[in-house]
């Protein structure tokens, strides 16, 4: 077995005992068949919740991404299984539109698959409006960006450009005993009403990864045990030994890590949980923050809120879907530039930063006459621009050319020769390049040989 198998087989077996709890202490909405649990490596992650806002600052609007208005082709895939009651069409309506607008933001070859139903969610508390996770966790997969991590089920798919898990990648629930939906999917939230749409955005990003593994226990055993079954212990891991990626980048003000500078299932650790102190520091979502991202700390543990949200400080801004609450007549149609950014250093590859074709624009026609021969008549750098590559990293053949007997060469990866075969030859053809940069994205162009026009001119006369 190589060493991905051995980790792989290490974490099933220090784990099976923890799954049920996991499953008991985290998932209280969801039930999971059991059976998906013998999946090698893998986890049942936690609820994170959106909850009612009564009292929102301000009453935001926030327009969707400008590649989904604009109707950018979808790099992703995602399926939906409407489970139970109340999908009503224009719920199936609202689900689909926030579903669409996440498979413009994220790149994924392997369809995202959902589970999603109405249910009490009052029992638990009458402000929850919905709640989600991912199904499972990998660590160890074969192209994990960071050994020893724990991966949301669909970023490892996506990373492996495999399904590692034959069941839906994520789970999601929505409140049924709210009569306050609002199902349009026009962003004019009634101020009476919540926005369904913006709910399933903002769960779907839970289920794609947005929540880390931290939590503090209640010393309630009847509820499940979170952590050592005493009483305000902070703990991560899901009952293994591998912190999730959300985690790797979790810190305090000053800067050290939850996971490396606090001993797991420590007092210490939760203290640090409710400091209202806690940021995500990594490259790309300090990129699009201008700074490291603060996190929803509140002095108060709040299971499936703290932590796994932005801070408060984001209401009001563009980044606001991912605040732990939603108020009346809001309407949140946008991840915003700071969890994408979080998403790209969680493995995530962003719709937007794909690497595009090179482009090549304007190649002149060249005009050739009997016993002519050009050497570098054209130079292909001059007309080619990529989005990553310099010209020399791009790599330039020539695929075609209608008339062989014109004889066209590339020369050292970037000029254009042509030495006909037969120098009587004085005809037509046309020539087509390829232009191959570093990620393999393809270009084709032409250019065209014409015998050389002879303009007479024209004598006008009255
Ligand atoms: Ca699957
Ligand atoms: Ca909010
Ligand atoms: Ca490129
Ligand atoms: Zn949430």
């Amino acid at each position: 077995m190589n060493r991905n198998d051995f980790l792989r087989r290490v974490i099933s077996l220090s784990m099976l005992s923890m799954i049920i709890l996991v499953l008991l202490s985290q998932r209280p909405v969801q039930g999971l068949d059991i059976s998906d649990q013998s999946v090698t490596s893998s986890i049942a992650g936690p609820t994170a919740y959106i909850m009612y806002d009564p009292n929102p600052t301000t009453v935001e609007k926030i327009a969707p991404p400008l590649n989904f208005l604009l109707a950018a082709s979808p790099t992703a895939d995602i399926q939906v299984n409407y489970n139970g009651a109340g999908w009503t069409t224009e719920a199936q309506t609202a689900f689909e539109y926030a579903a669409n607008i996440w498979e413009t933001q994220i790149v994924s070859s392997v369809p995202i698959v959902i589970d999603a139903k109405f249910e009490n969610l009052s029992l638990i508390h009458p402000d929850i409006l919905g709640g989600a996770g991912a199904n499972n966790y990998y660590a160890n997969f074969g192209a994990a960006p960071m050994a020893n991590t724990l991966y949301a089920v669909a970023i490892a798919n996506a990373l492996e450009n495999t399904d590692l898990y034959s069941g839906a990648e994520i789970s999601a629930s929505f409140n049924s005993e709210r009569t306050d939906w609002y199902f349009g999917t026009d962003g004019n939230t009634p101020i009476s009403k919540i926005d369904f749409a913006s709910v399933v955005l903002h769960e779907i990003g839970h289920g794609l990864g947005f929540s880390g593994s931290m939590t503090i226990d209640d010393g309630n055993s009847s509820n499940g045990v979170e952590c050592t079954g005493v009483n305000g212990i902070g703990c991560w891991g899901y009952g293994t030994a591998f912190p999730s990626i959300y985690d790797r980048y979790t810190e305090n003000g000053s800067g050290q890590s939850l996971i490396s500078d606090f001993p797991n299932n420590s007092s210490a650790l939760a203290a640090q949980l409710k400091s209202n102190n806690v940021y995500f520091d990594a490259t790309n979502a300090n990129a699009a923050n201008g700074g490291r991202v603060p996190l929803y700390a509140p002095a108060v543990w709040q299971q499936g809120s703290s932590y796994s949200h932005l801070a408060e400080s984001f209401n009001g801004t563009p980044n606001s879907l991912m605040t732990y609450s939603l108020g009346h007549g809001e309407s949140e149609h946008n991840p915003g530039p700071v969890m994408l950014g979080m998403f790209e250093d969680m493995g995530w590859t962003i719709s937007a930063n794909q690497p595009t074709a090179p482009v090549v624009s304007g190649l002149p026609m060249i005009e050739l006459s009997a016993g002519q021969t050009f050497n570098n008549v054209i130079d292909l750098w001059a007309y080619t621009t990529d989005d990553v590559d310099a010209d020399s990293d791009l790599t330039f053949q020539i695929i075609s050319q209608s008339d062989p007997i014109a004889n066209v060469t590339i020369d050292s990866n970037r000029y254009i020769d042509i030495n006909p075969t037969d120098s009587g030859w004085e005809g037509i053809s046309v020539i087509k390049i390829r232009v191959t940069d570093t990620d393999t994205l393809t270009t084709d162009a032409v250019f065209m040989i014409n015998p050389k026009q002879v303009y007479l001119p024209m004598v006008i006369s009255n």
